[in-house]
């Protein structure tokens, strides 16, 4: 079995798999040539060739043990019907969705918009058979948590990380709230199972403004809303491993772990891997961790950091990776450097 999927099964390795959030992406030379080539970002996201394309070119160059979808969170709501555009340099923009008039609009699935997605994953699936690497690379399909696709859905942005205007609707307009995490997790249901039937082997739950979630949203906008997804997909499709990653959970890992189901952990880079490991217990899977500045840095603190995470998993099924995402100015180096230190 491939190391991805034998540790999300339980299994401790002596050499822990290990791949990066965000490895296509602008730190990559030959994928700043393919975006260029197809113009604008959801131009690339659309475009299953191209998207399968970049979705390999880290596994290439790197060897990772897993590929993950080229895609973003936000095709969901895109698909659901909201107005989507990603201008250089300032993120997305989406029409905000804040009325209950808004929410009754939506509908579930863009067949169209979301068939290219799941052709981006047949396709990776077969360029990694021709290549050689279905045998040993997992792919992995996403997609974000109904939390964090509604503080974009609400807002319009991501211009506000606090996301003040989206807590203060959900907790004066509950029924509001209540219908758009609903409408939000069945069309993430139904975008699941289809990059599963294309051929995605592990799904990620991208849950990265779970640290906004206080009092009571945290149960019922991220807990309730991914157990509902964990069940659907586990009903379907019951060999399928989910990973969950709660930005900013803290100390809520425990209950977010022992109630949504999730097969695995995702830890970001503020948690502390054995108290998550003690909150836990001992047979979860986790992945993640590692401060991705820590790679801008040069040297020995780059080597420690490393070291210490792979101390602290050793003995426990831990899949090595970053606890955010590659950042752009990443040196292509401290990668290779990186992979060095944990395969050795
Ligand atoms: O201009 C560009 O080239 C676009 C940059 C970019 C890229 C490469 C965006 C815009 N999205 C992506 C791809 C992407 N997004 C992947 C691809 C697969 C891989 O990991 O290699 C994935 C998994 C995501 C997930 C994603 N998108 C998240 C969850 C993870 C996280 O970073 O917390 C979030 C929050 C987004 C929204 C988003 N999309 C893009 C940006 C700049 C943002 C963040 C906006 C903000 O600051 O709030």
């Amino acid at each position: 079995m491939k190391s991805m999927l034998r540790v999300l099964s339980g299994d401790v390795l002596d050499v822990p798999p290990v791949w990066l959030m965000r490895q296509a992406g602008r730190y990559l030379p030959e994928y700043r040539a393919v975006r260029k080539q197809a113009g604008s970002f959801l131009d690339l996201v659309y475009d299953p060739i191209r998207a399968a394309e970049v979705t390999m070119q880290p596994v290439r160059r790197f060897g990772f043990d897993a590929a993950i979808l080229f895609s973003d969170i936000l095709v969901v709501p895109q698909g659901m019907g909201v107005d989507l555009d990603f201008t250089a340099g300032e993120g997305p923009k989406l029409k905000p969705v804040r009325e209950r008039n808004d929410v009754s609009k939506l509908v579930i699935e863009n067949e169209n918009l979301w068939l290219r997605v799941f052709e981006t994953v047949l396709r990776t699936r077969d360029v990694m058979k021709q290549e050689g690497f279905d045998d040993t690379t997992t792919l992995i399909g996403f997609a974000g948590g109904p939390w964090t696709i509604a503080c974009y859905m609400v807002q319009g942005s991501g211009v506000d990380h606090d996301f003040n205007l989206v807590r203060k609707k959900a907790f004066s307009d509950p029924e509001f709230f209540d219908e758009l995490i609903d409408k939000i997790t069945t069309a993430t249901i139904v975008y699941l199972c289809g990059q599963i039937q294309a051929g995605a082997e592990v799904i990620q739950i991208f849950d990265s403004w779970v640290g906004v979630a206080g009092g009571g949203l945290f149960d019922r906008y991220v807990v309730k809303p991914t157990r509902k997804i964990v069940d659907a997909l586990s009903t379907k499709f019951p060999d399928i491993p989910v990973i969950g990653f709660a930005r900013g959970a803290g100390n809520r890992i425990k209950v977010y772990a022992d109630q949504t189901k999730v097969t695995g952990i995702g830890c970001d880079y503020t948690s502390d891997l054995l108290s998550v490991r003690m909150n836990v217990g001992k047979k979860i899977p986790t992945q993640g961790n590692l401060d991705p500045v820590v790679l801008l840095a040069d040297g020995w603190a780059c080597q420690n950091e490393i070291e210490k995470i792979l101390e602290q998993t050793r003995g426990t099924p831990h899949i090595f990776n970053l606890g955010h995402g590659v950042l752009p100015e990443t040196p292509v180096q401290h990668i290779e450097e990186l992979i060095r230190i944990v395969r050795q």
